[in-house]
């Protein structure tokens, strides 16, 4: 329909139309220059039409919308690939407080800059979890213990595939209960086990058993280690075995529980025996943690700063100033690791654009 330029002595009806006509213009160029936008800053690139995810559900397209009850967010309301889309690593952590501090870091760190009067959004409309997008990094609470954060993942995981995430890293960045180290040690985990010394997450599915494979990537554990060179950081750090209890008390053999049935001699001799395995520390998340990310196809790691050494003692005693500076310990490393990689590909990324443009296609001349 060709366009009316001279509305003058036009009826009322005629009108309306008008001003929904260009509304609907103004919309769409909008939405071109949206689009535009997230291109260019994507460097130019396609944006991807779906994530690097695997093994999800394979019923999930036909939940339309699917919610996502515990972040109360779903997918008729919320464009996950405009919002999250550039998400590239996802860092979580037992308490809101601790993941909304983590997130200023972040942005500090970042150099990312909000207007003067503006505070971070708690984008989690939930009220199960706190969750801040800092650029590509989300910083989002996960409560205590396996059950909450196996809810947490599930929904984190479809938020990754909903909205085409490229390779996210997940990190969780936490505390735990020492075993023969120092009070705020970082300890980066090797392995997450369970109580039986198992490299396993157990669900029951129906009634039934289900064993899945809670090992961690290697490579990322050793990426991070990397970066917590005691001539660059001034905290101890260690690499080793994880287990992780369904309990904080009897769980992890504690004396100081409501129950006790057992001595501080078998408990000594418990921890010990772990020592031996080549466990350092406890917490109550890594297994469902490794296990969940790993069905994805989701490069994870576990990262804790201890807060009492169980050969010493059950009751955590340290004081707020130590909890304090140690807390952001285990935030220091993977914030170096996040600059390291977004530095990284800056650099290639030059790279590519200073290739003189004879040596494009292969062949360079002399
Ligand atoms: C560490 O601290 C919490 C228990 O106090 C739990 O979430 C964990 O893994």
């Amino acid at each position: 329909m060709a366009a009316k330029c001279n509305t003058a002595g036009a009826m009322p009806c005629d009108l309306t139309r008008d001003v929904c006509q260009l509304k609907e213009s103004v919309r769409s160029q909008g939405k071109q220059l949206g689009r535009l936008v997230r291109h260019m800053k994507m460097g130019c690139k396609k944006p991807p039409n779906q994530s690097t995810l695997k093994g999800l559900n394979p019923c999930l397209p036909c939940f339309k919308p699917d919610f996502l009850y515990h972040l109360g967010m779903d997918t008729a309301t919320t464009n996950f690939p405009k919002v999250f889309g550039d998400v590239r690593f996802v860092c979580m952590g037992g308490t809101p407080g601790r993941m909304e501090r983590f997130a200023y870091r972040i942005m500090k760190d970042l150099r990312l800059k909000l207007s003067p009067v503006t505070t971070l959004r708690n984008m989690a409309d939930g009220h199960r979890f706190a969750l801040y997008k800092v650029g590509p990094v989300l910083c989002v609470s996960h409560g205590m213990g396996c059950p909450s954060i196996s809810i947490l993942l599930h929904e984190l995981i479809k938020m990754m595939h909903y909205a085409k995430c490229q390779n996210p890293v997940f990190i969780r960045i936490g505390t735990c209960g020492g075993i023969g180290i120092e009070p705020g040690t970082v300890v980066i985990s090797s392995e997450a086990l369970d109580c039986k010394l198992n490299p396993c997450y157990e669900v029951i599915v129906q009634g039934k058993i289900v064993q899945h494979c809670s090992k961690l990537d290697q490579c990322l554990a050793q990426e991070l280690q990397s970066l917590a060179n005691p001539c660059e950081v001034d905290f101890e750090t260690v690499v080793g075995k994880t287990i992780c209890a369904d309990d904080f008390y009897e769980g992890q053999s504690r004396l100081d529980g409501a129950f006790c049935d057992y001595t501080s001699h078998s408990k000594t001799a418990y921890l010990l025996g772990l020592k031996g395995n080549g466990v350092v520390n406890f917490d109550m998340e890594s297994t469902a943690f490794a296990a969940l990310t790993k069905r994805a196809n989701i490069r994870s790691a576990v990262v804790c700063v201890s807060v009492i050494d169980r050969m010493n003692g059950d009751q955590i005693r340290a004081c707020p100033k130590s909890l304090s500076v140690w807390e952001k310990r285990p935030q220091e490393l993977v914030s170096r690791y996040i600059r390291k990689v977004l530095l990284d590909e800056v650099n290639e990324a030059k790279k590519v654009k200073d290739v003189p443009a004879r040596c494009v296609g292969g062949e360079s001349e002399i």
